[in-house]
This record gives C-alpha cells, sequence and structure tokens, in this order.
C-alpha cells in the first residue's frame, strides 16, 4: 500500500506532558487541583475574573520554561518530509501552549485557543504577547478597559477552526490521535467522522482513550517515544 500523503493529527496535553505541562484529567492534572466550572466557562469568568486571570498567567509564565519534547520535533519532521512528497500534515491541536510552533511544526489548528494571545471582548480584536492578563487592562485596539480574556476556548464556547479541520479530515488519507483521553467534545468525535468516511484512523496514546474502540490500530506508552518510533 503507498504512504499515506495526507495526514490529519490531533493531540491533547499527553503531548505535552513530558515537556513538563500539566494534562487536564490524570491524577496530578488540572482539573484535580482547580474546578473546571470556575476557571475553564464564560459563567466562571463573569463570576470570578481575577482567578480565571491568576489561572492562566500563572499557565503563561511557565511557558518559557518548558521545552518541546521528542514527540513535538519528530510530529515536525513528518510535516517537512510529506511536504517534499507533495503531501500535506493538518496538525489539529486541543493544546494552548506553543510547543508544536516552537518543535518546528507549521500548519497548525489550534482549536481551543492559544495562551500567548488575548481577546478583547468588546471589540474582539486578537493581541499576541506574553504579558500577564489583569481586569484593569485596555484594549490595544479599542482602549476600552475590563474586557480583555485569554484567548482560549471554555465549556460552552464553539472551538475554533472548526470547518478547516473538517476539510482537512475529509481529503485524509490517515488520521492520528497522539495524547487525549477523548472525552471532550468536538475534538473527540473527529475519530468518528474519519471512521465513516473510510480514513484508517491510530491512536498513541499512554493508555486506550475513551474512544479506543473506533481506531483501526493503537500503539500505547510515553508520546516521547512511541510518536518518533511511528514516525521513524
Ligand atoms: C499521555 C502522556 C504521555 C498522559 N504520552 N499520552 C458532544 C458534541 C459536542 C459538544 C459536546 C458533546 N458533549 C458534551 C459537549 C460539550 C463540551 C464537552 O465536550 N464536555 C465533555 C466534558 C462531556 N464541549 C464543549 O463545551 C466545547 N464546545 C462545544 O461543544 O461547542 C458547541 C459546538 C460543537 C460543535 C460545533 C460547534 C459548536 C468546548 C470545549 C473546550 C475545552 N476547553 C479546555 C480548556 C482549554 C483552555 C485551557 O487549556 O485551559 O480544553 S478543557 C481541556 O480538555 C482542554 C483540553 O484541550 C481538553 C482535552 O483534554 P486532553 O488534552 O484530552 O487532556 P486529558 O487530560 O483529558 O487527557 C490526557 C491524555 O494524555 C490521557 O489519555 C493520558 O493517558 C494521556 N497521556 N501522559 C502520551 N506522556
Amino acid at each position: 500500500m503507498a504512504p499515506p500523503r495526507n495526514i490529519v493529527i490531533l493531540t491533547g496535553s499527553g503531548v505535552s506532558a513530558e515537556s513538563g505541562v500539566a494534562t487536564f484529567r490524570d491524577k496530578d492534572g488540572v482539573w484535580s487541583k482547580y474546578d473546571y466550572r470556575q476557571v475553564a466557562t464564560p459563567e466562571g469568568f463573569a463570576a470570578n475574573p481575577a482567578l480565571v486571570h491568576e489561572f492562566y498567567n500563572a499557565r503563561r509564565r511557565a511557558l518559557p520554561g518548558v521545552e518541546p519534547n521528542a514527540a513535538h520535533k519528530a510530529l515536525a519532521e513528518l510535516e517537512r518530509g510529506l511536504d517534499a512528497r507533495g503531501g500535506k500534515l493538518t496538525l489539529i491541536t486541543q493544546n494552548v501552549d506553543d510547543l508544536h510552533e516552537r518543535g518546528g511544526s507549521k500548519n497548525i489548528l489550534h482549536m481551543h485557543g492559544e495562551l500567548l494571545k488575548s481577546e478583547c471582548a468588546h471589540c474582539g480584536a486578537v493581541a499576541a504577547g506574553d504579558a500577564d492578563l489583569s481586569l484593569g487592562l485596555a484594549c490595544g485596539a479599542c482602549s476600552r478597559a475590563g474586557g480583555m480574556r485569554p484567548y482560549v476556548v471554555w465549556f460552552g464556547e464553539t472551538p475554533r477552526h472548526l470547518d478547516e479541520a473538517a476539510d482537512a479530515i475529509m481529503t485524509a488519507d490517515l488520521f492520528v490521535s497522539i495524547g487525549t483521553s477523548g472525552s471532550v467534545y468536538p475534538a473527540a468525535g473527529f475519530v468518528a467522522e474519519a471512521r465513516a468516511l473510510g480514513v484508517p484512523a491510530m491512536e498513541l496514546n499512554l493508555e486506550p482513550s475513551e474512544n479506543a474502540h473506533f481506531f483501526t490500530d493503537a500503539r500505547y506508552g510515553p508520546a516521547g517515544e512511541i510518536v518518533p518510533q511511528w514516525v521513524s
């Protein structure tokens, strides 16, 4: 069989775990320390914006101290190889960190947003930067204060780039899911979309995810080991 030319890869927090970024639902994950309703919903932000800013400011400040691991780098190498052969890799990530970029990947869709960007609730302007966000901060575009929020997708909000993700899945000849528990939709539904189109699907994860039964192939272990092995 010809090697796949158009690959869609969905990544989750497990791909960044060995870089020192916490996952969400594992034993020491983010949701073991914080109530997601307080820090990752529009209602939580409305109730206590200072707490939500503190939660994201701390995660943003930690980013320069973490580095891409072997899994991020292997995915960038795979993209370069496919590009050279006239193929394409679309990397859909649920992660808000910038480790895929720093690992060398180019064609990235951040469906749950990006920690290093902020958004003005008044005018919708999106700004890049690593500065702390606060209630008093004014928007660089409309100058109004009080509306700056992290550029992330909370529960109940619509994920970004869904049309591009759907287009990529429709033309894929392989779908791969890496380091995600498969418990948050619509991302968790991508594998079923791929399978409905007859696209083979592979899972690379520490352990079987919640929708492991959808995949046609799987390898289990730390991403930093199994992703480079799969790519090479
Ligand atoms: C390793 C490892 C190592 C560990 N190596 N592996 C059905 C359809 C559509 C929506 C819904 C639905 N049912 C319910 C919903 C609503 C809701 C939802 O899914 N709720 C569920 C909890 C039931 N979804 C939403 O609200 C979404 N919006 C929405 O649906 O809008 C409506 C709409 C739908 C369709 C079209 C248009 C509109 C929004 C969800 C936003 C999620 N936001 C967060 C926070 C982002 C910002 C931030 O970072 O703070 O996103 S929550 C959190 O979960 C974060 C993650 O991206 C996301 C996924 O988590 P992830 O990455 O999978 O982490 P874990 O911890 O769960 O798993 C880690 C995995 O790694 C594990 O399997 C480990 O084993 C593994 N691992 N170490 C390899 N070294």
